[in-house]
C-alpha cells in the first residue's frame, strides 16, 4: 500500500527533534534553537511531499511489501524526508533568487519582516541538516557514502541548472536570441529533473541493496529524466495559467524573463511583428500592462493549445518508454506511480 500523507507526516516531529536535538553539541542557545525550529516548519511542511513520499514508495515496490519492517520503513522516511529538506533548501533560496512574493500560499521565507537575506543563511543550514539526519540514520551502512555522493551530485546538477536559468535571465537586458528551446532543455534537465524524479528513485535502489554501479541506475535515469523535464514544462506553463490560490505562488516568470518553455514556445511560431512585441513587453517587472501583452500574444498564438499537444505526446512517449522496461531489471510499477502523480496535473 502506498504511504499516506499522514504517515509521512506523523514521522516529521522525529526529525525535527534529531536535528533541534543535536544543536546542543554546536552550542546552541534556546534562542538559536527556537529559531532553527520555526525556520524549518515554515519551510520544510506544507508541500504536497510527492518527492518524499516517492522515496517510500519505491522502496515498497522494489521489495515488493505493501507494509515495510518498522526498521526498513523508518529508514525510507528519513531518506523520503531528506528529498523534502533538499527541496526546502532550493526553495528559499530560489525565491530570492527570482523575488517570488509567495510559496505554498504564505509569503516566502525571506519576505518576512524577521528574516530578509537571512534567509540565503537559512537554505544553508536547511541543507546541513540533511547531512545531520544522513549520518545519524545511515553512517554504519555499507551505501553511506553513496547516499552522501548522491545527495552532493544532484545538488550540484541543480546549482548547475539554476545558475543557468538565472545567467538566461538578466534583469534589464531583454535578448530574446539568449531563448533556444536546447536552453530550455539543459535549464529544465538541470534545475529540477534530477533531484525531483531520479533521485527519490536512486535513493530507493541503494536502499534496497542495489550498488552503485548496477546498469538499473541509468534505466531508471532514462525514463525518469524526461518525465522530470515534462513536470517542469508543467510548472512553466501553471507560473502563466495556474490558480495562485491554488497552486500557492504567485507566477514570476514574464516579469523575470525566465527562459520558460512558453515563451520558448512562442518564439517558435511569431512573425516578425509579434517577435517585436515580445521583444518590448517581455521581462519587465512594472507595469503590469507589459506582461498583460504577453500573455495576449500566447493567446493569439494559442500556446496553451501547444501545451496541451505536448502533454499528450509526453505522455504517451513515457507510456512506451515504460512499456519496454525488463521487469527483471526494475518494476514497471516504481515508473508508472510516477507518472500517474505527474500526468496532467493542475498543481
Ligand atoms: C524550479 O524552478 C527549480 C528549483 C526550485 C531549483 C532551485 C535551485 C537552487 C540551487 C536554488 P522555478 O523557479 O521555476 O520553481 P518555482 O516555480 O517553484 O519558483
Ligand atoms: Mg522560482
Ligand atoms: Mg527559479
Ligand atoms: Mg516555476
Amino acid at each position: 500500500m502506498a504511504t499516506t500523507r499522514k504517515e509521512f507526516t506523523d514521522f516529521f516531529p522525529q526529525l525535527l527533534d534529531d536535528v533541534l536535538g543535536d544543536l546542543a553539541s554546536f552550542g546552541a542557545t534556546p534562542e538559536m534553537v527556537a529559531r532553527i525550529k520555526e525556520m524549518i516548519e515554515y519551510n520544510v511542511v506544507g508541500g504536497k511531499m510527492n518527492r518524499g513520499l516517492s522515496v517510500v514508495d519505491t522502496v515498497k515496490i522494489m521489495r515488493g511489501e505493501g507494509e515495510l519492517p518498522a526498521e526498513v520503513n523508518t529508514k525510507a522516511m528519513v531518506l523520503g524526508w531528506c528529498v523534502e529538506w533538499l527541496q526546502a533548501f532550493f526553495l528559499v533560496a530560489d525565491d530570492i533568487m527570482d523575488e517570488s512574493p509567495t510559496r505554498r500560499g504564505q509569503p516566502a521565507w525571506y519576505r518576512r519582516k524577521d528574516v530578509g537575506i537571512l534567509a540565503i543563511n537559512d537554505s544553508f543550514i536547511l541543507e546541513s541538516a540533511i547531512y545531520r539526519l544522513l549520518k545519524k540514520y545511515f553512517r554504519r551502512d555499507a551505501y553511506y557514502v553513496d547516499l552522501l555522493e548522491l545527495f552532493h551530485e544532484t545538488s550540484y546538477q541543480t546549482e548547475l541548472g539554476q545558475m543557468v536559468d538565472l545567467l538566461t535571465a538578466p534583469e534589464n537586458d531583454i535578448n530574446l536570441d539568449r531563448f533556444s528551446i536546447q536552453k530550455h532543455a539543459y535549464i529544465v534537465q538541470y534545475k529540477t529533473a534530477y533531484y525531483s524524479f531520479y533521485l527519490p528513485v536512486a535513493l530507493a535502489l541503494l536502499m534496497t541493496g542495489t550498488p552503485a554501479d548496477a546498469p538499473v541506475f541509468q534505466v531508471a535515469m532514462d525514463i525518469l529524466i524526461p518525465l522530470g523535464v515534462y513536470f517542469q514544462v508543467q510548472d512553466d506553463y501553471l507560473d502563466c495559467y495556474g490558480d495562485p490560490e491554488f497552486i500557492g505562488k504567485i507566477g514570476t516568470d514574464i516579469e523575470d524573463n525566465k527562459c520558460s518553455w512558453l515563451v520558448v514556445q512562442a518564439l517558435d511560431r511569431v512573425t516578425p511583428e509579434q517577435r517585436q512585441i515580445l521583444n518590448d513587453n517581455y521581462g519587465r517587472k512594472a507595469p503590469a500592462e507589459h506582461a498583460q501583452r504577453v500573455k495576449r500574444l500566447y493567446a493569439d498564438l494559442d500556446i496553451e493549445g501547444v501545451y496541451r499537444a505536448y502533454e499528450d505526446k509526453a505522455i504517451a512517449e513515457l507510456e512506451d518508454k515504460i512499456s519496454k522496461v525488463d521487469e527483471a531489471a526494475i518494476p514497471r510499477q516504481v515508473f508508472t506511480a510516477f507518472l500517474s502523480k505527474v500526468a496532467k496535473r493542475t498543481k
